[in-house]
């Protein structure tokens, strides 16, 4: 045991000494690791609150129910599943209830910012269903609500996916419902990794417009692994039964427990001031690696992360990814709008700060990050002399401020 705990404690040290910069990960606060480590991991509670195919629930209930009326404070939703393991699960269930299979809906396509779940040909979504796929402006690099209602009139989807994990720029949930109106397709928009921004305030919201919205509880909404569910009152009861018996058993109550504590958090003004730093920041380190020499994809960001395309740096997201990792600087290489390369060495690396953010680090430190990334992936200094001041940085911050 003590080879495992060792492991645990490393890890923790590393995420203390390195600037983590994926921007679909998140610290959570002390109270969501409490729950998240609380005896509520050894219950079993088939069914929903009220209806359980076991005893001994009466506390269960009271805490799923919280969760439930927390996540519909937070986004004015009629009804929220809160018992999805994680974003696929959760999006398999807005797919099984809704479609039939073989069904034809709309997703971004993978390599352009979509997620496997919305339409890939080696995930259920594409094997199972009918993808048909929509990108970028090649120019822009950004959504063309005209082309994508276009595509739509032609191939009559009968779902429509909005949200992404790789756009940097605002989506206009409004325009997508009303596409999707204008086809008699259901509107579904996967928030996972903008929730914590349309809890905030500062990116527009998908509600009241999409009859279904899926998003993980980890990413900008800070809470633990998990995903939710929140659709219009017409589509709850085939959401729930998909979540429940179709595709899942019984619900991870610590986990439903912890969700009810961030969607805690997310209600407090302090978590609206983090979403609005998060976007700050962002614009921050855009705008310095900008001045630093790099291209960023759309020409910057409007929410928390951000895509860096290195081709005119003479090096892949592979190669810039091994190297900032050597330099404590933890990045994912990913794909950019009509990348040549393939996606495990493609032309770009992705960055968020959702993580440096909640460390309580501001501009200044995004001014200091972006010449750091420079001193690596332009000046080509020795990673390791960087990390000594990567390590020197993350000195001064702990791994909860917010
Ligand atoms: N893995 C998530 C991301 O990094 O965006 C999406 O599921």
């Amino acid at each position: 045991m003590d080879e495992i705990f060792g492991l645990i404690e490393q890890e923790k040290q590393r995420q203390l000494d390195t600037l983590e910069l994926i921007p679909s990960e998140n610290y959570v606060s002390p109270a969501v690791m409490k729950a998240l480590g609380s005896e509520l991991n050894n219950k079993y509670s088939e069914g929903y609150p009220r209806k359980r195919y076991y005893g001994g629930n009466q506390f269960v209930d009271q805490l799923e129910e919280m969760a439930i009326e927390k996540a519909k404070k937070i986004f004015g939703a009629e009804h929220v599943n809160v018992q999805p393991y994680s974003g696929s699960p959760a999006n398999a269930a807005v797919f099984f209830a809704l479609l039939d299979i073989g069904a034809k809906f709309m997703g971004m396509e993978l390599s352009q910012g979509g997620h496997l779940t919305h339409g890939s040909p080696v995930s259920f979504s594409g094997k199972f269903f009918t993808a048909v796929s929509y990108g970028v402006d090649r120019e822009t690099e950004m959504l063309d609500y005209d082309a994508i209602r276009k595509l739509a009139v032609k191939e009559k989807p009968k779902m429509i996916i909005s949200g992404f994990t790789a756009y940097p720029r605002k989506i206009d949930f409004e325009e997508f419902h009303k596409i999707a109106q204008e086809v008699d397709a259901i509107s579904f928009a996967d928030i996972s990794h903008i929730a914590g921004l349309v809890a905030g305030g500062v990116h527009p919201s998908p509600f009241p417009f999409m009859d279904v919205v899926s998003t993980t509880t980890h990413k900008t909404l800070r809470g633990p692994r998990g995903a939710m569910i929140l659709c219009k009152e017409g589509f709850a009861k085939a959401i729930d039964k998909a979540v429940f018996p179709l595709l899942q058993g019984g619900p991870h109550d610590h986990a439903i427990a912890a969700k009810a504590i961030a969607f805690e958090e997310a209600l407090q003004p302090e978590f609206k001031e983090y979403q609005k730093q998060i976007v700050r920041n962002a614009k921050a380190l855009a705008d310095a690696l900008m001045n630093n020499g790099f291209r960023l994809v759309s020409g910057g960001t409007d929410n928390h992360l951000m895509l860096i395309d290195l081709t005119k740096n003479n090096t892949t997201g592979k190669e810039a990814e091994t190297l900032l990792d050597r330099a404590g600087i933890t990045v994912n290489k990913n794909t950019i709008p009509y990348d040549t390369r393939k996606p495990l060495d493609p032309s770009g690396i992705r960055l968020g700060t959702p993580i440096v953010t909640t460390r309580g680090m501001k501009e200044q430190e995004m001014r200091q990050i972006a010449e750091l990334i420079k001193n690596v992936i332009i000046d080509k200094k020795d990673p390791e002399k960087v990390r000594e001041n990567v390590n020197g940085l993350c000195a001064d911050f702990s791994a909860f401020a917010w």
